[in-house]
């Protein structure tokens, strides 16, 4: 009698294991011989206990084989190498060795040695070897190490459990939960970071809760800390600058008086007992509403000094944004930041750093890089990316982040000359700072396939491996997470990579062609709203940015206009102060061109106006297309999920590039040449309008 062993249905893909789906490959024969067992000659910590973990359970999956332990000799083997920079590898494949087999020599089997200076490097090389194997890659020595030494993801999670500009559900931290209870999900998390070297973790949004500075809440943290230590990751806090006061019941947080210092001094101890390996506080101040030193005279450098001398003796950092912009209705934004900021360069203590946005306004979907960058020699400077997609189409809209990570990481800022990429002022290569990083602002959350959009897991994947090695290309990235995530067939590959590596340009010409930025809708910041006229601030209006008339549209940022162009290198403003000559996708970001100006590319402004706002409405077709011909090639339930999304982003591009063309031809007063609205102003205005409402 036959007993049928039925296997249950196999369950569709709901995206939760995001690239780490250890299922068994068509070539696992090609691996077996490797996944025997595993030696280490490192000492058991919890590192390295998650090593072999991590290592057992991928071969498993993915050979059908689970090494067993040895002592020595094993098929794969942890190596101790003390010339490997720190968290650093290198996989060495097959190397064949004379052995003595009973007295004879003879040449030995085949292994794999990970090496590494510390047990991180060998969880590394880890997750390395089995990203090779997962895109049944040829097995090939590789040595790697971090270019960057933090490498960090930012949390805009509040207390109450949502996400400020989060799009993928709530906040995967339960607060009133913890400590007691500890959702198996934060290993999940912290795993994923690990695999793709991610090494610090700010737990709380930086519009911060005082709560925090509380021993019942730093009990809670402490739990996140003892699940993220075994995987590397070191947790920060983003920190409320008026916590004497809200919390210390102080008359005053001003950073100078000695009582608010001594505060700091005993919380910072507090919490070192509970956290040994705390990493430090992340400061958003007088910015936005937030509180700061500013308010009782001190600069800056005041408040992140006092800060860094109270985590000074647990070697812990402050990381200390520069996202400031005081309200200046006659002022530009893009200069205020470099205004506060450049005068303090070489006044920071050794163990802040200052976290600069990619660009000088705010995360929009094509900036300049921030003139920060390069112009603060004396003081490390973190490069802060936003992955949420804020401004970039929620979870709605793909938009493949690579793309604009690394124009801005190759940007060249000249600070020591041709080749001083954003880059290079990063890794400290330019300076030899002691600290360098670079910043994510998470784009996860409680939903099932954690960012919202499936093809937005590219992003957090894409901003992991960027930050370990800034010169990878976005073509590979997007291959090595399509071929771990979508599907391992190459053509199939090659259509869904070719759309994550179009997605960008699509989306910045549906929005914010030629260099338009910040117009979109106010408050959620959902959708167009070019008509944005009154807002808290000037500076929160769109009109402020695109500076449309009856001449012409966009912000004169030269000597005639607000001369922002001043705070770049010479080298660098060269490039855009000639409109002439200045590559179309900026044009509008330093010169109020005349609409019916003729542009390098043949076409007046307001044609190529329309031509890019069509053009971009039709790519998100041809992309729908494109994902269309991926039926049957990736698993069902992610391929209907994005197939929504996509519709969704269609109807969208269709409000933005109507709004734009409606609303802006209000001032040019010139014909439509390209596209034909489908809706008039006044309905697109209702439709916006009617999104904001509570
Ligand atoms: O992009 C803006 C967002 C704010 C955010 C702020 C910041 C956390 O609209 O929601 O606040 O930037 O970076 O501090």
């Amino acid at each position: 009698m036959f007993f049928v062993v039925c296997s249950f249905a196999v369950k569709a893909d709901d995206g939760y294991r995001l690239w780490l789906k250890f299922d068994k490959v068509a070539s696992a024969s090609r691996y077996t011989s490797y996944a025997q067992s595993v030696s280490s000659e490192f000492p058991t910590s919890p590192i390295l206990e998650t090593a072999r973990k991590e290592l057992g359970q991928g071969l498993k999956g993915l050979t059908g084989i689970a090494p067993v332990a040895k002592s020595a000799d094993g098929s794969i083997q942890f190596v101790k190498d003390a010339t490997i920079p720190e968290e650093g590898f290198e996989i060495q494949v097959d190397k064949k060795v004379q052995v003595k087999v009973d007295g004879l020599s003879v040449l030995g089997r085949k292994y794999i040695r990970i090496k590494a200076s510390s047990d991180r490097g060998i969880l590394y090389g880890v997750f390395e070897l089995l990203r090779m194997i997962q895109q049944e890659k040829p097995l090939a020595d590789i040595s790697s190490s971090p270019k960057v030494k933090l490498r960090m993801l930012n949390h805009w999670d509040n207390v109450m459990g949502t996400i400020e500009r989060g799009y993928a559900g709530a906040s995967l931290w339960k607060w009133y939960e913890l400590p007691e209870t500890v959702d198996p999900r934060y290993t999940d998390y912290a795993r994923a970071n690990a695999s793709i070297g991610i090494n610090a973790v700010s737990v709380n949004n930086v519009n911060a809760s005082a709560r925090f500075m509380t021993p019942e809440y730093l009990a809670k943290v402490k739990v996140l800390a003892d699940v993220f230590r075994p995987y590397g990751i070191k947790l920060f806090l983003s920190v409320n600058f008026a916590s004497p006061k809200l919390v210390g019941k102080l008359k005053t947080s001003d950073p100078l008086d000695p009582q608010v210092r001594a505060f700091w001094a005993s919380k910072t101890k507090e919490i070192y007992a509970q956290i040994p390996d705390f990493g430090g506080f992340l400061v958003k101040a007088n910015s936005e509403g937030e509180p700061g030193p500013q308010e009782f005279g001190r600069t800056h450098a005041d408040g992140a000094n006092m800060l860094a001398e109270a985590v000074k003796p647990f070697n812990g950092i402050v990381i200390w944004r520069a996202f400031v912009y005081a309200p200046n209705p006659n002022g530009d934004r893009f200069k205020e930041a470099y205004n506060d900021f450049k005068p303090l360069d070489g006044t920071f203590a050794k163990n802040v750093i200052v976290q600069v946005k990619n660009g000088p306004i705010d995360f929009q979907p094509r900036e300049p890089f921030h003139p920060l960058f390069g112009a603060m020699p004396k003081t490390p400077l973190a490069l802060e990316f936003q992955i949420t997609q804020e401004y970039t189409g929620f979870s709605t809209n793909v938009f493949y982040q690579s793309i604009l990570f690394k124009e801005c990481l190759d940007s060249d800022t000249y600070q020591n000359g041709k080749g001083s990429t954003v880059a290079k002022v990063i890794d400290g290569s330019l300076g030899n700072d002691q600290i360098t990083m670079m910043a994510g602002v998470a784009n996860t959350g409680s939903d099932r396939n954690w960012t919202g959009h499936l093809l937005s897991q590219a992003n957090w994947y894409a901003f992991g491996r960027l930050a370990w090695d800034h010169t990878l290309s976005s073509e590979k990235i997007a291959d090595e997470w399509v071929k771990q995530t979508l599907t391992r067939d190459d053509k199939a590959a090659k259509t869904a990579s070719d759309i994550l590596m179009k997605s960008r340009d699509t989306y910045v010409k549906f929005t914010t062609p030629l260099g338009l930025h910040h117009v979109m809708g106010q408050g959620i910041h959902w959708g167009p709203e070019p008509w944005l006229e009154r807002s808290q601030r000037p500076d929160w209006t769109s009109i402020y940015y695109h500076r449309a008339d009856s001449v012409g549209l966009g912000f004169d940022r030269k000597a005639s206009g607000s001369n922002a162009l001043s705070l770049y290198h010479p080298a660098v403003a060269q490039q855009w102060l000639d409109p002439a000559k200045t590559d179309l996708n900026y044009l509008l970001w330093f010169h109020h061109v005349g609409w019916k100006e003729k542009l390098t590319s043949g076409r007046t402004l307001w044609d190529e106006f329309c031509y890019r706002m069509n053009s971009g409405l039709q790519e998100v077709k041809d992309l729908q297309k494109d994902w269309d011909s991926l039926q049957g090639k990736v698993d069902p339930e992610i391929f209907a999920d994005v197939r929504g999304r996509l519709a969704a982003q269609q109807r969208e591009s269709v409000l933005w590039r109507d709004a734009h063309l409606l609303y802006f031809q209000t001032y040019s007063k010139l014909p439509i040449s390209y596209g034909t609205p489908a809706r008039t102003l006044a309905e697109i205005k209702e439709i916006v309008r009617i999104y904001q409402l509570k």
